[in-house]
């Protein structure tokens, strides 16, 4: 039987966790732009929290390749007001930052959870701070910022090779004094990997279970859905994807260690996750009481 695994600190809604999308940038791919006023993006978070979100992830950096990086100030001032008033409102909110000041801040502010797209790569001092907060913290697999992250792209083989790395920024973590009960793991789709590295990656998903910490698939809106689905030269707008990635949920969410999905559309993904945890129901019912 399919066990979810929880995380210390953070909601167990008993099935895949859904986590909803606040991009407070000018020019994130998937959706830059649309909630760069704070009261904007507060109303999106209130919406995607009707709509089954389970945990909010606002972020005020772009990761978008040639992205220029905002300054420390300019990232508080978008993340903070949003992550206080959804937070005030009862939401569980994540933080999706790779400066420490800005985590420490977030937290102050109601976060419970640090999602840091760069494992702890970024900033020297974020693994230390993230102990000290004793929050849940997303370590993804990274090899560098955006305006060079392609030229990074250079693997024999992918997946062990993100498996090796990442197990370097696990341990770091840890030596750093985060519980592993707090750790989850993200191979970093779209971060210095081409779209090939993607799809070999999301073919042999299944192998991130080695590193035995519950995992995050972050796949909603990314380009290589948009060129997958491209009509000749013209990829697919980011908003027009997201079936493509609730075929991707879908499969994941058949996974032992698959602990939540990043997604921008969370109806859907919610519901698609409703129906694989009924079937998977029926499919634990089935199996003789003494094969537990
Ligand atoms: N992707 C983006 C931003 N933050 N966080 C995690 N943990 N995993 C991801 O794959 C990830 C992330 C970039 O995509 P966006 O523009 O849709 O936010």
């Amino acid at each position: 039987m399919k066990r979810i695994p929880v995380v210390t600190g953070l909601p167990a809604p008993g099935r895949t966790t859904v986590m909803g999308v606040v991009n407070v940038t000018p020019d994130s791919f998937s959706d830059g732009g649309e909630w760069l006023d704070p009261d904007d993006a507060i109303r999106h978070g209130h919406e995607l929290i009707a709509e089954g979100a389970d945990l909010i992830d606002v972020g005020g950096e772009s990761t978008r390749p040639g992205a220029v990086r905002p300054s420390i100030e300019e990232e508080l001032r978008r993340v903070l007001p949003v992550i206080r008033e959804l937070t005030a409102a009862g939401a569980v909110v994540s933080v999706d930052t790779m400066r420490a000041v800005v985590a420490e801040a977030a937290v102050a502010a109601g976060a419970r959870m640090i999602n840091d797209v760069s494992g702890g790569r970024a900033d020297p001092a974020m693994l230390r701070t993230v102990a000290g907060l004793g929050v849940a913290y997303i370590c993804m697999h990274w090899r560098g910022h955006s305006e060079d992250m392609y030229s990074r792209a250079v693997y024999r083989d992918v997946v062990a090779e993100v498996i090796i790395e990442l197990r370097e920024q696990l341990d770091q973590a840890v030596a750093a004094g985060i519980e592993p009960g707090r750790l989850i793991i993200d191979p970093g789709f779209g971060f210095a990997k081409t779209a090939e590295h993607n799809w070999e990656l999301l073919r042999r998903f299944d192998e991130f279970d080695v590193l035995g910490l519950p995992l995050l698939l972050g796949v909603s809106r990314k380009r290589f859905l948009s060129r997958l689905l491209a009509d000749g030269d013209r990829l697919r707008p980011a908003r027009q994807c997201d079936d493509a990635s609730m075929a991707l949920t879908v499969i994941a969410a058949r996974q032992q260690r698959l602990w939540g999905v990043r997604v921008h559309a969370v109806r859907p993904h919610r519901d698609a996750i409703e129906v694989i945890e009924r079937l998977h129901r029926i499919d634990s019912a089935e199996q003789p009481a003494t094969s537990q």
